[in-house]
């Protein structure tokens, strides 16, 4: 095999030179020195014109922090029901009660369709779905039950901060009581869905009857203070605008700051079509995909890992994003809904040898990981 270009083939003078030239020279000097940036400078990453200069930052602090490693995971998903009682206008997945479309899975029908994929060996279920008006608290537990009856020992990752919110309201129960309950149910951890992005005028245009960020952040806290890891994500390339992003950034970065609970840092590319959003929304591009990886790197210091999710970026973008910044592309996932309704051109699964073989061809050193980031033997197929 040809040997990738990289930037680590970039002599260092030279690219210190291209950034100078840029005018992000003093962003350089505080990413050397491990300072932390500010608001303003993350705005200038995300408008800089020199996208290979930003690219360039960031890759420097993924090397440091994980050298050539790529991790993957491979897991399942299963998007329990697609009954939802909001009308989100970027989502394509949600179904009212009596649509065609709808579809809602019991406990036993996850613990069904997990045993399809018994021999894939997954380590990992993945499971968010709609907020379902007819279902109360003991569903949650059961979905969780089910699936944890299929595969003893897989890592469930489970709900957004919709989710648990949810939970918290309807269970009749404190707070720890329910962390409590979803711990002997069988959740390991959280993921990072329904941030979208933090900031009061895209929730109130884009998903007003859904928590909103504050509510979003104060929920992320009580999972992280009562024991639990997760994720966060942002949803981009629809109405929300550069400030905004990166008010986004700097809110996730304060919280990690006071409860340390994230494991990764999640952008994802918005899909607009079937949504609310189609006329306005577009696919979004590589430079766009590869600027919010890298910005994301650069501002968020006290995250350890930055994921390219190869179902929403596509697997050409979570590869590059490899050399942006990012040092996680997920899963082989295995039936995606959320993405997919929504238009997503990539496939619903990839097997572990393609997404060894599309790290390796970037020149990084695929490793599999679990989903709270533990080193693996390659298992599974
Ligand atoms: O919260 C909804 C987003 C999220 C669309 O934590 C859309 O490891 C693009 O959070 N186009 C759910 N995105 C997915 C999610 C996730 C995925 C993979 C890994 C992890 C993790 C988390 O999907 C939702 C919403 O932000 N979404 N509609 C759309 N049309």
């Amino acid at each position: 095999m040809n040997t990738p270009f990289s930037y680590d083939s970039l002599d260092p003078a030279l690219a210190h030179k291209l950034v100078d030239a840029a005018g992000l020279g003093d962003i350089l000097a505080k990413v050397e020195n491990q300072e932390r940036l500010s608001f303003d400078d993350g705005v200038r990453l995300y408008e800089h014109p020199n996208l290979a200069a930003v690219g360039w930052m960031a890759h420097q602090v993924r090397t440091r922090k994980h050298g050539k490693k790529a991790y993957f995971n491979n897991n399942v998903h299963i998007n329990y029901t697609n009954v939802c009682e909001y009308s989100c206008k970027f989502c394509a997945f949600a179904a009212k009660e009596g649509d065609a479309r709808a579809y809602t899975m019991e406990g036993d029908d996850v613990e069904r369709k997990l045993r399809e994929f018994d021999g894939l060996k997954p380590t990992e279920v993945h499971m968010v779905a709609g907020i379902h008006p007819n279902r109360g608290y003991e569903y949650y537990l059961d979905v969780v039950r089910g699936a944890k009856r299929a595969m003893p020992d897989i890592h469930v990752k489970a709900f957004t901060m919709v989710e648990i919110d949810h939970m918290l309201k309807i269970s009749g129960k404190s707070e720890a009581e329910v962390f409590e309950d979803l711990r002997q149910a069988g959740l390991g951890s959280c993921p990072g869905g329904g941030a979208e992005v933090l900031v009061d005028r895209v929730h109130k245009a884009t998903f007003r009857d859904k928590i909103g960020p504050q509510a979003w952040l104060d929920t992320a806290r009580k999972v992280q203070q009562n024991g639990f890891k997760m994720n966060a994500t942002l949803l981009y390339g629809h109405i929300e605008r550069t400030e905004e992003r990166v008010t986004h950034l700097v809110k996730l970065r304060e919280l990690q700051d006071e409860c340390g609970g994230f494991m990764a840092y999640i952008p994802l590319a918005f899909w607009p079509f079937h949504t609310g959003l189609e006329r306005h929304g577009h696919v979004t591009t590589g430079w766009m995909d590869m600027r919010n990886i890298a910005v994301g790197r650069l501002m968020l210091d006290n995250f350890p890992n930055i994921k390219a999710y190869w179902i929403m970026l596509t697997a050409e973008s979570a590869q590059t994003a490899l050399s942006f910044g990012a040092n996680d592309i997920d899963g082989t996932v295995t039936e995606e809904k959320i993405t997919h309704d929504a238009g997503t051109t990539a496939p619903e699964r990839m097997n572990i040898e393609d997404l060894q073989n599309l790290i390796r061809e970037a020149g990084y050193t695929p490793v599999q990981r679990t989903t709270t980031y533990e080193e693996l033997e390659a298992v599974g197929g």
